[in-house]
């Protein structure tokens, strides 16, 4: 079977290479010109730790090769972005070009997959398109929504032991699709219909947003209470059946941020809890912002002077390089704006530099701060030592305390 990914990004370029590497003859197709010139050099446009040399194996075996158009294959997997378009609104139109795009090459017996994490429905939208288009082909190839739900950092392994949700537009949709990942999926398999599985990737990260909503909420309570939301989550977690995540400085990625409003978009009436809790997780981000300006401000109140402050943590989660849609970003901005020609040092270990801020090493922003803000829990700020001569601010659990 000869396999086309459309959309080598994130998921796209790890899932192809993948493919390849269990055997599949697989093409890789990328809008961006550059990305395919890099990819067939051998060269990663993602950060994914070893799957540069794999790339480099499967080209070097004759089993991948990047283009910017599709290539005739048996089985052709949608994987390009999902964006918002207006306030909130879902985009699912990459996702009809990319089948538009293949739609002359369709043939009886083929495989078509959407793996873009999409609004109930779509899958269906898609066969309806290439139905009009090709009426030919109805009931001819069969049609699937395989959602993936790999971590980032741990794509090569979550890819292959990770269970997959299949959901064929029928049954034989399902089994075919299934054929194709059980080449190189060793998890399980999970068959299902197309709106469940759509929903089914919706519903999994629209259950973490209310999970880390709820601690987040936590955090402002406490706050006020007086309460060290640290040990009171930690202890409420010995409870046998309590797990309550940790509260942050917000929720960032192009994840757990973005897929509830795939929800709420929809089923605006029902969907109450999902909306407040993306509500709330965007507001901790505020609050922090307000709570560092604050605190600046007792500060040279009580010492005549303006503080120097340090803010350390520029990454959407712990421990990686990717800044997309962080909130550590955006209280960054709104204290620079709120607190004009005052001291701020920017801290982000993971990457060399930034085009918007100019960055400080830790220990030496550590050094140098009257005010600590703890924005990403990366590991380096572990090993900095509780300073009770400084001002410390931990939004994400560096010090539990
Ligand atoms: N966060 C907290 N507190 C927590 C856990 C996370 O504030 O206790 C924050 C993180 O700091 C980050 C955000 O939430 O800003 C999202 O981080 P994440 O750890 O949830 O991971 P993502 O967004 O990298 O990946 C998620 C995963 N989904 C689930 O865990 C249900 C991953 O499996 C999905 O494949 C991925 O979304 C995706 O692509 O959908």
């Amino acid at each position: 079977m000869k396999a086309c990914f459309m959309g080598l990004g994130y998921i796209g370029l790890p899932t192809a290479i993948i493919a390849a590497k269990h055997g599949i003859d697989v093409v890789g197709v990328d809008i961006n010109p550059k990305v395919v010139e890099v990819t067939n050099q051998g060269k990663l446009h993602i950060i994914e730790p070893g799957m540069e040399e794999m790339l480099q194996e499967v080209i070097a075996d004759g089993k991948f090769k990047a283009y910017t158009t599709p290539q005739l294959s048996d089985a052709y997997f949608m994987v390009v972005p999902t964006p918002f378009k207006g306030d909130h609104e879902p985009d699912v139109s990459y996702v009809e070009a990319a089948t538009r795009a293949v739609l002359p090459l369709l043939k009886e017996g083929d495989l078509y997959v959407i793996e873009s994490t999409s609004p109930v429905g779509t899958t269906e939208m898609m066969a309806n398109i290439i139905f009009t288009e090709r009426p030919e082909l109805k009931d001819k190839i069969f049609i699937a929504y395989c959602p993936e739900r790999v971590l980032p950092g741990n794509v090569i392994y979550e890819l292959v032991h990770n269970d997959r949700v299949i959901g064929g537009l029928n049954p034989e949709s399902t089994d075919k699709a299934i054929g194709f990942y059980s080449q190189f999926v060793k998890g399980e398999l999970h068959k299902t219909n197309s709106r469940t599985a759509e929903m089914c990737k919706l519903t999994e990260n629209s259950s973490r947003d209310v999970q880390i909503a709820f601690a987040n909420e936590l955090s402002l309570i406490c706050d006020k209470a007086g309460i060290n939301v640290w040990e009171l989550i930690n202890l409420a977690n010995k409870h046998p059946r309590v797990n309550i995540l940790q509260p942050g400085c917000g929720v960032g990625g192009h994840c757990i941020a973005v897929d509830p409003y795939f929800i709420t978009a929809d089923y605006p009436a029902e969907s109450k809890i999902i909306a407040t809790a993306r509500n709330i997780n965007n507001y901790k981000s505020f609050w922090c912002a307000e709570k560092v300006k604050s605190t600046m401000l007792e500060f040279e109140l009580k010492n005549g002077r303006k503080p120097v402050v340090a803010m350390m943590g520029l990454a959407f989660k712990p421990n990686i390089d990717d800044l997309r849609e962080s909130p550590s970003k955006t209280i960054v901005g709104k204290v620079i704006q709120m607190c004009n020609n005052a001291d701020i040092l920017i801290v982000e270990p993971n990457v060399e530099e930034h085009k918007q801020f100019k960055l400080t090493d830790y220990k030496e922003a550590f050094d140098k701060a009257d005010i600590v803000v703890m924005l990403t829990a990366h590991d380096q700020f572990k090993t900095l030592p509780w300073d009770e001569n400084k001002i410390i601010l931990d939004f994400c659990g560096i010090y539990k305390k």
